[in-house]
C-alpha cells in the first residue's frame, strides 16, 4: 500500500550566499590535506561563497582538529566548518587512537556547539588509497565536504526559522504557536504597540 502522506520537507540548498565558514586543517599529511583543502575551496567557491567569507585555521594533527573546532564555533561567527585530516595506519595501534578519538572529538564539537562540522579526515591503510580519496579515483572527499558545509548550513538555518520561535511540540497538544500562553503573549505584545 502507498501512502498518500506527504509531510513538509526541510531541506538544505547549495547557496553560500552569505553564509561563514572556517575550515580547520591537520598539517600532517599535509601532501593530502591540502588537496582536500583544495576540493574544499573549489565546493565553496562553486557554490558561491567569497574568500571573505572562508577563514583556514591550520593545526598540527588530525588529534588537534576537535578543539580548534569547538572554539571556532562557539565564536559564534561561522554557520558551518570543515574539519580537514589524514590519518594512515602505522605499525601501532596509535593509528586506532587518533582516528577512533579524532572522529569523536569533532562529534562532541558539533553536538555541543550545535555548529555543523564536515568530518572530511581520511583514515587510510596506505597512502595510495590517501591520495585516491584526495582528487584521483575517488574523487576529492574535500569536495564532497565543502558542498556538505553549505547544505547543513542552510539546513540549521532553515529549522532555526521554521521552530525557534515556537516552544516544544507535544503529542496531543496544539503546536505552540496557536496556544494559550502564546496567544496572550501575542496580545500582550500588539498592546505594547
Ligand atoms: N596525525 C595525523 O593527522 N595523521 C596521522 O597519520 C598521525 N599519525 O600517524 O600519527 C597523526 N598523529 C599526530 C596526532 O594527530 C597529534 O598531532 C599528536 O599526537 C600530538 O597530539
Amino acid at each position: 500500500m502507498t501512502t498518500q502522506l506527504k509531510p513538509a520537507t526541510v531541506r538544505g540548498e547549495l547557496n553560500a550566499a552569505g553564509l561563514r565558514f572556517a575550515i580547520v586543517v591537520s598539517q600532517f599529511n599535509n601532501f593530502i590535506t591540502d588537496r582536500l583543502l583544495a576540493g574544499a575551496l573549489d565546493a565553496l567557491g562553486r557554490s558561491g561563497a567569497a574568500e571573505a567569507q572562508i577563514e583556514i585555521v591550520r593545526v598540527p594533527g588530525a588529534l588537534e582538529i576537535a578543539v580548534a573546532a569547538k572554539k571556532l564555533a562557539s565564536s559564534g561567527h561561522f554557520d558551518s566548518l570543515i574539519c580537514i585530516g589524514c590519518v594512515l595506519r602505522g605499525e601501532t595501534s596509535h593509528y586506532d587512537y587518533v582516528c577512533s578519538e579524532t572522529a569523536r572529538g569533532i562529534q562532541l564539537a558539533q553536538l555541543d556547539s550545535g555548529v555543523p562540522m564536515q568530518f572530511c579526515v581520511l583514515t587510510c591503510d596506505t597512502l595510495e588509497q590517501a591520495i585516491d580519496r584526495a582528487g584521483l579515483k575517488g574523487g576529492n572527499k574535500g569536495y564532497e565536504a565543502g558542498l556538505g558545509a553549505v547544505e547543513m548550513a542552510r539546513l540549521m538555518q532553515k529549522i532555526a526559522r521554521k521552530h525557534s520561535k515556537n516552544l516544544p511540540h507535544r503529542a496531543g497538544t496544539p503546536p505552540a504557536a496557536s496556544s494559550a500562553p502564546a496567544r496572550g503573549a501575542a496580545k500582550a505584545r500588539s498592546r505594547r504597540r
